[in-house]
C-alpha cells in the first residue's frame, strides 16, 4: 500500500492526493508537518532529510520531492495520458513540472507565507507585493500558453496541470489580492474546478 506522509493542506502533498484521485491509485495518508510536527523526528529524517512534506513510502520504497513522486506514481501505474511516454510530449510536460518548482512556486510562496502564516501586524507588505508581482509575471507566461490549448501541456490534462493548478489556479484566484486579467488561466482554473479530485483535495480552503 502506498502511504503518503504529509498534512492535507500542503500544496505539495495535494499534488499527490490529486494525482491519486485522477489515476485511481489507492493510498493511505498520515499527518506530518505544520501543526502535526514530527518531520524532525529521527525516523522521519531518515526518510526525508529535508524535514519537509510530502514523503511517500510505497511498500518500503521511500521517495521525497513532490514532482519526482508524481513521475514515479504515474509511471508505475501506467498513467500514459497524465504522463505521456512519447519523447516530445513528455519533454513538454517535464518542462512545466520543472517550471512549477523553479519559477511558479518560488514566486508565490512568499505571498502565501505572508498572508496565511504571518499575523497581520508582522507582515512584510513589500515582500508580499513583490511576490504578487512575480507571480503575476509567471501566470502571464502560463496565460499565453493557455491561449493555444485548454490544458498546460496541450489538449488533454496531464501532470503539468497538477503541478501548476494548485498555485496558478486555486491559490492565485483565491488569495485576497488584486489580479491582472488573465482570461485563459481563469478559464483553465474553471475547467480544473470541474474535476472531482481537484474539488476533493485542493478546493478545501487555504490554511
Ligand atoms: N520541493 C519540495 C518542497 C516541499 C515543501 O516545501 N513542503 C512544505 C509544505 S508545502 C513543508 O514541508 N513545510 C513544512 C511543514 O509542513 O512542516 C517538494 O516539492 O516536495
Amino acid at each position: 500500500m502506498l502511504t503518503i506522509l504529509g498534512r492535507k493542506n500542503s500544496s505539495n502533498v495535494q499534488k499527490l492526493l490529486w494525482l491519486c484521485g485522477e489515476a485511481g491509485i489507492p493510498f493511505q495518508r498520515e499527518d506530518y508537518g505544520g501543526p502535526f510536527g514530527k518531520t524532525k523526528d529521527p525516523a522521519y529524517l531518515a526518510k526525508n532529510p529535508n524535514a519537509l512534506v510530502p514523503t511517500i513510502d510505497d511498500d518500503g520504497f521511500v521517495l521525497w520531492e513532490s514532482n519526482a513522486i508524481m513521475r514515479y506514481l504515474a509511471t508505475k501505474h501506467g498513467a500514459e495520458k497524465l504522463y505521456p511516454s512519447e519523447l516530445k510530449r513528455r519533454a513538454d510536460v517535464e518542462r512545466w513540472l520543472d517550471w512549477s518548482l523553479g519559477t511558479l512556486s518560488p514566486a508565490i510562496t512568499p505571498m502565501f507565507l505572508g498572508l496565511y502564516r504571518t499575523p497581520e501586524p508582522q507582515r512584510d507588505k513589500a515582500a508580499i507585493e513583490a511576490s504578487r508581482l512575480k507571480t503575476a509575471d509567471a501566470v502571464r507566461i502560463l496565460d499565453a500558453e493557455l491561449a493555444k490549448h485548454p490544458y498546460v501541456s496541450g489538449d488533454s490534462f496531464t501532470l503539468a496541470d497538477i503541478a501548476c493548478g494548485i498555485f496558478a489556479g486555486y491559490r492565485w484566484f483565491n488569495f485576497p489580492i488584486e489580479r491582472p486579467d488573465f482570461p485563459n488561466t481563469k478559464a483553465w482554473y474553471e475547467r480544473l474546478a470541474q474535476r472531482a479530485a481537484f474539488k476533493e483535495h485542493v478546493m478545501i480552503g487555504i490554511t
